[in-house]
């Protein structure tokens, strides 16, 4: 590998850690970060104000670094490599943190675990400093929703909370200010259970396991095994909160060792929070609550769920029902999730890019009986779309395909419906608008990741809002009745 290694100005000192015990009862000497993204850089910050020696390790080469990230490493002082990951580079650190997004099975981290050197996930390395009750949300779908709500009943409830994990911020930004805090909520997603050592939380929940990530886990038993972790550690002074409805989740916790109390949540009468069209019946230790959503956005299929799972969490950490109720009418659901942008000529037009997988695609068509003109595609991430067949073949007038999937999807989904393509997803909206009558839905929800046409899932979905403007502006211009949102 041809890796460059440069040395940033303003460098540390090698030094032993104030960090104390490590997770193996060492001390942190000199640790290895590599990848610079948003959990690397966080690392690199706590780590270095810890008086640990960091060096920070990258895929990209120095051209593709950007000036801000070159700053940041001569700011903390780091040694860096880039242009790939080198074993002469990476042995001389103590301790390796691997990044979510770097795959456990490099062959680098294979070397540097036979020569005796420790290779972490942020969970792991940060599992001993957490002294503060740990909320974690995993799942396939809704795991944002559901941490970002759990979020802010506890904040409804006084309590002050860090809101962290794959949601976008970084456990070791918690680590670098723990004080102000009396619960962690933590999004984690399969990259980071995966590596998470001794990781423990009080409360874990499990969503859903439906296929995603088989291109890095390889097969849906890895994937369920990486999600299981969750709930590691875990002792009877803990909760667990599982899916009721998802027999698959069902099964892989029937057999849960620690001893933790198993809630469940779903339509079956064994829930403990059983949900019954807009309404959640919490039935746990001799309360019987009813929590009522109708008019909230968490009104939907998927929003129950999610509610009952969090209702569940929070009552666990003592918030009163009065709270929950106040804190549930008033939740927003973050852009891109079955999101309303636009009505014209009796069309209405749902952003669900954040679906970026079959499951979330599932779940979106649950909203509708049928007269769906769905627009799919995008990068493939070895999801099997044969488990779209069914409902789509039920509930989709016309899909619309999109990106590099699109031609592997029409194979796997041929004769279910009526197929088009699109090049571009302008073109994807207008044809969707000239196919859609009155009381149809057109609905974005792509089951593949973005990357192959836009930077990130909330780029395509604010394309498909600006392409779905256009059609409303159109058809206002020739007479028909219409409105953005
Ligand atoms: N890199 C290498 N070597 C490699 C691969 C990547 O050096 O072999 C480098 C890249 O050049 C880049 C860095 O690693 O500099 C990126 O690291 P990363 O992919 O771990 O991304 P971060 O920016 O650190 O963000 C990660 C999570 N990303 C992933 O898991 C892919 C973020 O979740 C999370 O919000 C953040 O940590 C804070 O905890 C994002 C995500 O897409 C939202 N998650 C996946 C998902 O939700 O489906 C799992």
């Amino acid at each position: 590998m041809d890796a460059q290694t440069k040395t940033a100005v303003g460098g540390h000192g090698r030094s032993s850690s104030v960090l104390g015990a490590s997770d193996t009862g060492a001390s942190l000497l000199c640790v290895a970060v590599m990848g610079l993204g948003v959990s690397g850089r966080a690392a690199v910050r706590y780590l270095v104000a810890q008086g640990v020696t960091v060096s920070v390790s990258d895929a990209r080469n120095v051209q593709q670094l950007p000036p801000a990230d070159l700053a940041f490493l001569a700011e903390h002082g780091v040694e860096y490599e880039c242009g790939g990951h080198t074993l002469t580079f990476l042995r001389k650190a103590d301790k390796i943190l691997v990044s979510p997004g770097i795959r456990q099975d490099l062959e680098i981290l294979t070397q540097l675990r036979a020569i005796g050197i420790q290779v972490l996930g942020e969970l792991a390395m940060a599992a001993s400093f957490v002294h503060k009750p740990v909320v974690a949300i995993t799942g396939t779908n809704g795991k944002t929703t559901v941490t970002a709500l759990i979020g802010e009943l506890l904040q409804r409830a006084g309590k002050k909370v860090f809101v962290g994990g794959n949601i976008g911020t970084s456990l070791f930004d918690y680590l670098s200010n723990p004080d102000d805090v009396d619960v962690l909520v933590l999004e984690l997603s399969s990259f980071q259970l995966e590596a998470a050592g001794a990781f423990k939380a009080d409360v874990a929940i499990l969503l859903n396991v439906t296929p995603d990530h088989l291109d890095r886990h390889g097969t849906m038993a890895g994937y369920a095994a990486a999600k299981m972790k969750i709930f590691s550690g875990q002792g009877v002074k803990d909760t667990a909160i599982v899916n009721g409805d998802d027999t698959f989740c069902r099964e892989l916790t029937a057999g849960l060792g620690g001893g933790q109390q198993l809630l469940l949540f779903g339509h079956d009468r064994d829930c403990q929070a059983q949900i019954a069209g807009d309404c959640i019946h919490l039935q746990w230790q001799g309360k019987q609550e009813r929590y009522d959503l109708a008019g909230s956005m968490l009104a939907t299929a998927t929003g129950g769920l999610n509610s009952a799972a969090a209702i569940l969490a929070v009552r666990t950490l003592g918030c009163q029902p009065e709270v929950i109720a106040q804190g549930l009418a008033s939740f927003k659901v973050a852009a891109h999730r079955m999101a309303l942008v636009g009505e014209s000529a009796g069309v209405l037009y749902f952003d669900d890019s954040k679906a970026t997988n079959t499951g979330a695609v599932l779940s979106a068509l649950e909203n509708f009986s049928g007269n769906v003109i769905l627009i799919a595609g995008g990068r493939d991430k070895g999801d099997d779309y044969s488990l779209l067949r069914e409902s789509v073949g039920r509930k989709v007038r016309c899909l619309i395909l999109i990106g590099e999937a699109s031609e592997l999807i029409a194979h796997v989904l041929a004769g279910v419906t009526e197929m088009r393509k699109a090049e571009s997803m302008e073109e994807a909206v207008m044809l969707a608008a000239a196919i859609a009558g009155a009381g149809d839905t057109v609905l974005l929800s792509p089951a593949c990741a973005s990357f192959d046409m836009f930077e990130n899932y909330g780029h395509r979905g604010k394309v498909f809002a600006a392409a779905v403007q256009k059609v409303i502006e159109k058809a206002e211009r020739v007479g028909c009745k219409s409105g953005g949102i």
